[in-house]
């Protein structure tokens, strides 16, 4: 007998669908709803409205109403036995926030099926657009802020990271200080993933810890709104935001909506969504101390699991309560394939030549460091690019792809220390990890094994896996997450890639003088 859950996931493009067999351990449907193309009449570009500002990047959330809709109609034409389905829980893009008026408790509440959920839900907005995590429009509020809870290092102790532009406070205060009436008119105010879980549940949704810990709002330690940080953001805050949750609370049984119109069972659980960060956690299967990832995409991005609360206090990294009621950090660095593609077009090379280049030269470069920074860098806080080379010949063709390998994986192991959690594993995801040389220089500079995994829609997975364990802890048949995991989650078979001794204990050194050339060209900055 099958025993079905269904994850969501609305990222900045696309809503997606997995539903598993926990029973058999297999994904039993997946699609995706690309919100250019299945809903272009509101006219987004990669699922965000274009904007003549950069620094401004909104999305729709009605776009957003509608794409459950489309997504749930193509589920019933692909024959999704809806009835069947225990649980339903979702992962969000982080940080985006979604603004109610006094109409939404109510319309939630009644959402009736003979019309569409956009007809039932288009006058509960007190702001038409909402700002996601690509916002970087909210610099001054984060200075305000970050002033308000004393500097860099208290704002990270006390919220889990330090003030960041896309971060929900800062976005908060700035629609309370440049549109005050709309403000005023907002009764509540929800996150991406909590206002999604509040229609499945026809009801306002609490906001689960992994999320609300990327509002810069809420107490890392305790899990509660910090009072302080409330203050510091916006007036009457507290009593426009919904209660706190663990991510396995169940926020109710699903709407009649869905029930009558798609044929789910009026039995279904909801859960809260979490945050897309926390979900891909479960997603790729870390459960453990000691368990990392590494994702190589156009920003590299470092995540893993933390047992204890230990948060970054030069506020470069973020940390998370995860789903499993612990903690987890994400760090990214903006320079990751990106800059790996500039050196590629610079010398005109294929990826394949890439490779051959970094197994023509030897681990440690002769000293040769390349500080990557072709774009703005995150981490380390970089606003004016700049490529540094130091003791490296910029014509050297195969010392600079070694170069700027060698300089990524280093600063990784620099700005992941603070963590002071030596991995057992790193697991290897994205796209430049099909890049084997790439991946033993990340072995030789972590000292660790790095093992590949493939994870498309890992957000999605970690979802249902979530909606699965919340479901059998209220049945009272609680699962550990270890056996929640089993069998969905696996690295690619015969990947592992061993750190080679010698090559760690010459890395073990050139990591100082990393961190010095990056001092030094911090300093100048
Ligand atoms: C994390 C972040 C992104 C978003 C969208 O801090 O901003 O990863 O969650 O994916």
């Amino acid at each position: 007998m099958a025993k079905l859950f269904l994850g969501l996931d609305l990222s900045t493009q696309s809503l997606s669908a997995i539903v598993i067999d926990y029973n058999s351990r297999r994904v039993v449907y997946e699609h995706s709803i690309n919100f250019d193309k299945a809903l272009a009449h509101y006219r987004t570009r990669y699922g965000v409205l274009p904007d003549p500002d950069p620094l401004l990047v909104h999305s729709p959330p009605l776009m957003w109403v509608e794409s459950l809709d489309v997504l749930f109609a193509q589920m019933k034409r692909d024959d999704v036995p809806f009835c069947d389905i225990l649980a339903i829980s979702g992962s969000g893009q982080q940080h985006g926030s979604v603004y109610l008026n006094s109409r939404a408790d109510l319309a939630l509440h009644k959402l009736n099926p003979a019309k569409s959920l956009t007809g039932n839900l288009r006058g509960v907005f007190s702001r038409a657009t909402s700002p996601i995590w690509m916002d970087s429009s909210t610099s001054a509020e984060c200075t305000e802020i970050r002033a308000a809870l004393g500097g860099v290092k208290a704002t990270s102790r006390k919220t889990g990271s330090d003030a960041f532009e896309r971060f929900t406070g800062p976005q908060i205060r700035k629609f309370y200080k440049t549109e005050p009436e709309k403000y005023a008119l907002t009764t509540d105010i929800a996150l991406v993933s909590s206002f999604m879980a509040s229609i499945l549940a026809g009801k306002i949704s609490p906001i689960d810890h992994g999320d609300g810990s990327g509002m810069n709002l809420m107490d890392i330690r305790k899990k509660t709104w910090h009072p302080e940080a409330l203050k510091a953001t916006a007036p009457r805050l507290r009593g426009k935001l919904p209660p706190l949750a663990a991510s396995s609370k169940i926020v109710g049984n699903i709407s009649p909506y869905f029930v009558k119109k798609y044929g789910f069972s009026a039995d279904t659980k909801v859960l809260v969504w979490s945050g897309d960060n926390p979900c891909s956690l479960i997603g790729v299967g870390l459960i453990k101390k000691g368990m990392m990832a590494i994702s190589l995409g156009t920003s590299d991005t470092l995540f893993g699991y933390l047992k204890r609360c230990r948060v970054d206090e030069r506020g470069e990294g973020h940390v998370f309560v995860a789903p499993t009621g612990d903690y987890m950090t994400l760090i990214c660095f903006k320079n990751g394939s990106l800059a790996r593609e500039r050196i590629l077009k610079q010398f005109g090379l294929t990826w394949s030549d890439f490779d051959k280049q970094l197994r023509a030269t030897r681990p440690g470069n002769n000293g040769g460091i390349l500080l990557p920074w072709f774009a703005p860098e995150i981490v380390p806080r970089v606003a004016r690019p700049g490529v540094h080379r130091f003791d490296l010949d910029p014509n050297d063709v195969a010392a600079n792809c070694r170069a700027v390998v060698e300089g990524q994986m280093m600063s990784m192991r620099i700005h992941s220390a603070w963590m002071k959690t030596k991995p057992t594993h790193i697991y290897a995801t994205g796209g430049g990890s099909v890049n084997t040389g790439l991946l033993q220089v990340m072995a030789d500079v972590m000292n660790c094994p790095v093992r590949r995994i493939e994870v498309s829609k890992s957000a999605a997975l970690g979802a249902a896996l979530r909606a699965a364990h919340g479901w059998f802890l209220a049945e009272a048949e609680e699962q550990a997450w270890e056996n929640i995991v089993a069998g969905f989650t696996s690295p690619v078979p015969n990947s592992e890639i061993r750190p080679r001794a010698a090559a760690s204990r010459l890395y073990g050194k050139l990591v100082d003088k990393y961190a010095r050339c990056e001092q030094a060209e911090l300093a100048k900055a």
